[in-house]
């Protein structure tokens, strides 16, 4: 379990530092679908490269520095991580796709489990797909925005770590996924975002918030 078990176990954590989500708590690890919660409450999912900074975002957004677990190292979510926002809507903490390094079985685990819940839950508000702004959408990345575009599945697309690139790289990423999306003929809110300590995640808060 990828999950901070010492606050798990909480009701639910009031969170006065954060305008936003007043109450958070962790539900459950799914390594499967058929352990994923009955589909009840709105989700939205956090997808993306391993190390872009999926978990960072569940701690950052609920102000809490444990809840998800993060590591430098690629690879560390293993399982579908649900948390319960406000008592009302999933925050879920995807394994991350295009890592190497874990062996062609697990791969295959992964892609299998990920594959069967994008086309199984049916209450997925959006997908967050999380990209690093230092660097230029990948193969996987863009064949995951193609696959959910084909597919009519409402996704937006953060560039995360913006506090390591200036203003310039900022705009030329956006405009490199821009192009992107341009191709696949489809248009996909494109938001900034640091979960580092000290960063801002408003345009993602305000974002969510439009959906729910
Ligand atoms: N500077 C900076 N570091 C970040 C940011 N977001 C995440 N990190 C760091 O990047 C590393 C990976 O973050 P995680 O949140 O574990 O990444 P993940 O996407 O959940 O990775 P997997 O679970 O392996 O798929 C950690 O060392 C984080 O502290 C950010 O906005 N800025
Ligand atoms: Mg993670």
């Amino acid at each position: 379990m990828s999950v901070d078990s010492s606050t798990s176990s909480d009701a639910s954590l009031s969170n006065p530092n954060s305008p936003f989500i007043k109450t958070a708590r962790f539900m459950l690890s799914a390594p499967s679908i058929k352990f994923c919660p009955e589909n009840d409450k709105p989700e939205f999912c956090l997808a993306g490269r391993s190390n872009v900074g999926k978990s960072s975002i569940v701690n950052a957004i609920t102000n809490r520095k444990k809840l998800a677990k993060t590591s430098n190292m690629p690879g560390k979510t293993r399982e579908m991580n649900y948390f319960l926002m406000n008592e009302s809507w999933y925050l879920v903490d995807l394994p991350g796709y295009g890592y190497a390094k874990v062996s062609k079985k697990e791969q295959e685990r992964w892609k299998h489990a990920l594959g069967e819940y994008f086309e199984k839950r049916e209450d997925i508000r959006l997908v967050i797909i999380l990209v690093d702004i230092r660097h230029k959408p990948q193969e996987s990345d863009l064949d995951f925005m193609f696959w959910l575009a084909s597919n009519e599945m409402p996704f937006a697309c953060v560039l995360n770590k913006s506090d390591k690139v200036n203003k310039k790289r900022i705009a030329e990423a956006k405009q490199e996924l821009r192009n992107e999306h341009k191709a696949m003929n489809v248009e996909v809110p494109i938001i900034v975002t640091s979960a580092g300590p000290g960063g801002d995640i408003s345009e993602l808060e305000n974002l969510i918030q439009s959906f729910l």
